[in-house]
């Protein structure tokens, strides 16, 4: 039977009360999943004949290490090796389907048979554990069906020299998912596992392609998560800290989250030890059986492995464990042994009111959390400068308006392309590519702002973390409403909603406050949004404009986020504050006494976070008095004359505002020092100018090289070592060497040439 990617997926039967049974079972033991296949069918020592059978005998390529294929070549030894781990005392069997994608199968030309060797690899494993279940039914077994993270990232280029590059698109690795996740259900699988995960992006596309095919078919079935963290600092391999990483996918509200692969049982304990504070669901991992040896093989014995699971259980930091990469059935049968008896980790409680965000690192917001700022300089409509260099091409100085806001303190960053000449999806997704390999800028949240559904969801599908949409809003209907609201869950971002109705823009309080409860009681009873995940935005309106309808337009906003943060437990409140300022366009003195005054009151009333020039906030303190005064009559409306006298006050006042400055006090150490910084920093700035100082000062441009720069990768390499760089901050590195050699190249190539012709 053959079927295609995306032919009607119809899922086969599994045992009504699953969701129940599961959970009584889990909150009597710990669970334990299977151990290494690729282990076992290594013992086989099978060959490239083995792999091809009779099916695929003429293939045109090389199926030798196709392991997956062997469901469709070889099922009765793949059924053995699940009967292996049956024996051991395997609660859960995984699927045969790490590699079970057409992305992953293209390496061999056999993207064709990926649906039926999903369902095929689901239905052998399914029958081996029904088999077992009806021989004790007392030990019920279950059959996890295994996405792999394929061997594309969407989070990394694999081009140093073109970070802003992808080989692969998010709808691509989606699409490929939602065909293996129809395979596996059609086989049967109890469970979805999305395993060994070490980009984010490409976890959350599985996650939206098993939410796609759940809403296809009609069924469900419980979600496990797994990630792999790859070494000392602690972080996926695309950057992101643990609880970055859980923020991101926290939406798919898994069965379970955890760790697996990569590092030994001691040195995972210390994250795993982390997730199991942190995540509201249970708790996963199977480790490799120690650290691989000089051959690549994997020497812990199962006494071992079972040793550190043991305490793990003992410790009440689990609730399934199996092994990876390494381990066999004898570590599966010790680690059922070890964990027999013990009592699993309790079902924690969410906590009530957080709102999470997440880019490499998590933003979390409490109810009694300082003012966030947002960074709002990254906005071609914002920000003439922007715009020029987006229109320009110049991403490379764009990317450097971020960082600024980044350094400026922000601790999110809004990101807009709406500009009529510009393909706006196509900038957003360049910008935010280039965003990612920028561990300085990646480390905070991005705020996608578009008024155009479809940048949104360019923008959605380039962040690895859990972003902010701004904005939706009843604009358009309640219809439509939700189906973004809906949507952008799916993405698992939060979103900012625009005080905007049918009618038109709130500009009152009432207006407000109404528009937000109605958004709030749809969102949240309608579209499953959690209140956490709500940012209101009731409108900022520029002041001071001489028309007097205008002039309670801050009062408003400010008495408006008072009820509303009464009244709509958990949602925050935002706002684009340079609006209000902008009749003093020129004037930034005021301009930005101005956004001063009103946070301090807006603040008070319970304002969240607003969009803000990070950097160039002043202290509401700093503010001279007459200044202070006049700025505060107009923002909190206390007289009719407020707006004239400011005008007059203004012209007294003139100046460029707040300055920011960079601190470049490392460019006044020896060229050596500087050379080194600019690598572990990972800033190309000075590089060429630096490196031909060097040139100048070693008597050979070889000697720069084997000298200082290789000096300064050192130092990257002690740290990385050492866990205090993680691996875009050494891709980062590797940029500005490679840049460096660059300009030396030339030098080498012309002495190379003197030589020669000397000989
Ligand atoms: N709410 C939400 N999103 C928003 C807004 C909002 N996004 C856009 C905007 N409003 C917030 N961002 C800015 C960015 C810049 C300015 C104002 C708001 C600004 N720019 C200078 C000006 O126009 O004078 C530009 C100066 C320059 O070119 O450098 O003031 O309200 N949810």
């Amino acid at each position: 039977m053959t079927t295609t990617a995306t032919d009607p997926c119809v899922p086969a039967e599994v045992p009504a009360d699953l969701d129940a049974r599961l959970d009584a079972l889990l909150r009597e033991r710990i669970l334990v999943l299977d151990g290494a296949m690729g282990s076992l069918i290594q013992q086989r020592k099978l060959g490239e004949a083995d792999f091809r059978g009779a099916r695929f005998a003429d293939h045109p390529k090389d199926l030798l290490g196709n392991n997956d294929l062997l469901v469709l070549t070889q099922p009765e030894l793949i059924a053995e090796l699940h009967q292996e781990y049956i024996d051991a005392g395997a609660d859960i069997l995984e699927t045969n389907t790490f590699s079970g994608t057409s992305i992953a199968q293209a390496d061999y030309a056999m993207e064709e048979v990926v649906r039926e060797l999903n369902r095929e690899a689901a239905a052998i494993a399914r029958r081996v554990a029904d088999a077992a279940t009806a021989a004790d039914p007392s030990k019920p077994r279950f059959v996890a069906g295994a996405l792999g993270p394929t061997n594309r990232t969407l989070s990394l280029s694999p081009r140093v020299e073109d970070p802003g590059y992808r080989a692969v698109t998010y709808d691509q690795v989606r699409e490929a998912y939602a065909e293996q996740v129809r395979g596996l259900l059609e086989g049967g699988v109890h469970l979805i596992l999305v395993e060994t995960i070490f980009d984010t992006l490409n976890a959350k596309a599985a996650l939206s392609a098993v939410e796609q095919v759940f809403a296809e078919t009609g069924v469900r079935r419980p979600v496990m998560i797994s990630v792999t963290i790859t070494d000392q600092s602690g972080r996926t391999l695309s950057g992101q800290t643990l609880d970055a990483f859980w923020t991101s996918v926290a939406h798919a509200k898994p069965l379970s989250v955890g760790i697996n692969c990569a590092l030994g049982a001691a040195q995972m304990r210390p994250y795993l030890a982390e997730l199991s504070k942190l995540a509201d669901c249970w708790i996963s991992a199977y480790p490799n059986a120690g650290l691989p040896n000089a051959f690549g093989g994997y020497d812990e014995q199962p006494e071992t492995t079972a040793g550190h699971l043991h305490e793990w259980a003992e410790s009440g930091l689990v609730n399934i464990l199996g092994g990876c990469c390494g381990t066999t059935p004898p570590h599966v049968a010790a680690i059922a042994q070890a964990v027999a008896g013990t009592t699993p980790r309790s079902h924690p409680e969410g906590a009530e009111h957080v709102s999470t965000y997440s880019g490499l690192e998590t933003l979390t917001v409490r109810p009694d959390a300082n003012f966030q700022m947002i960074g709002e300089r990254t906005n071609v409509t914002g920000s003439r400068r922007f715009a020029k260099l987006i229109l320009n091409d110049d991403y490379a100085t764009a990317l450097e308006v971020a960082l600024h806001q980044v350094r400026g303190g922000a601790n999110l960053l809004d990101v807009n392309m709406d500009e009529g000449m510009l393909d706006g999806a196509a900038a957003m997704t360049r910008f935010l590519n280039l965003v990612a390999s920028e561990p300085e800028i990646a480390r905070i949240p991005i705020v996608i702002d578009s008024s155009k559904w479809e940048v949104i969801e360019a923008g959605l599908k380039c962040v690895q973390g859990k972003a902010v949409v701004n904005s939706i809003s009843l604009k358009e209907g309640e219809e439509l409403f939700l189906e973004r609201a809906r949507a952008i869950r799916g993405y698992g971002a939060a979103m900012v909603v625009m005080a905007f109705d049918e009618v038109g823009q709130a500009d009152t309080v009432e207006r407000k406050v109404e528009i937000c409860q109605r958004a709030y009681k749809l969102l949240t009873e309608q579209a499953g949004v959690a209140p956490e995940d709500i940012i209101f935005d009731p409108n900022i309106l520029a002041v001071a404009t001489g028309i007097e309808e205008h002039d309670p337009y801050a009062v408003n906003f400010i008495e408006a986020t008072r009820i509303i943060k009464e009244t709509c437990p958990g949602a925050r409140v935002s706002g684009g504050v340079s609006n209000l300022s902008f009749s003093f366009r020129g004037n930034n003195t005021v301009r930005e006494a101005m956004h001063s005054v009103f946070l301090y009151h807006a603040i008070k009333a319970g304002m969240d976070m607003g969009i803000v020039n990070a950097g160039q906030l002043v202290v509401y303190e700093d503010i001279p008095a007459e200044l202070l005064e006049h700025v505060e009559d107009v923002i909190l409306n206390r007289r009719a004359d407020a707006t004239e006298r400011l005008v007059a006050l203004a012209d007294t006042v003139k100046g460029t505002g707040k300055k920011r400055e960079v601190d470049l006090s490392w460019r006044e150490a020896s060229v050596e020092e500087r050379l080194k910084h600019a690598l572990i920093h990972g800033i190309v700035d000075f590089i060429d100018e630096d490196t031909e100082e060097a040139r100048q000062k070693y008597p050979r441009p070889l000697h720069v090289i084997e000298g200082p720069l290789m000096a300064g990768m050192s130092v990257v390499g002690d740290l990385f070592g050492a866990g205090k760089m993680f691996l875009p901050q050494v891709v980062k590195s590797a940029r500005v060497m490679k840049k460096a050699v660059g300009w030396l190249q030339p030098y080498m190539e012309a002495e190379r040439a003197a030589t020669g012709a000397a000989q």
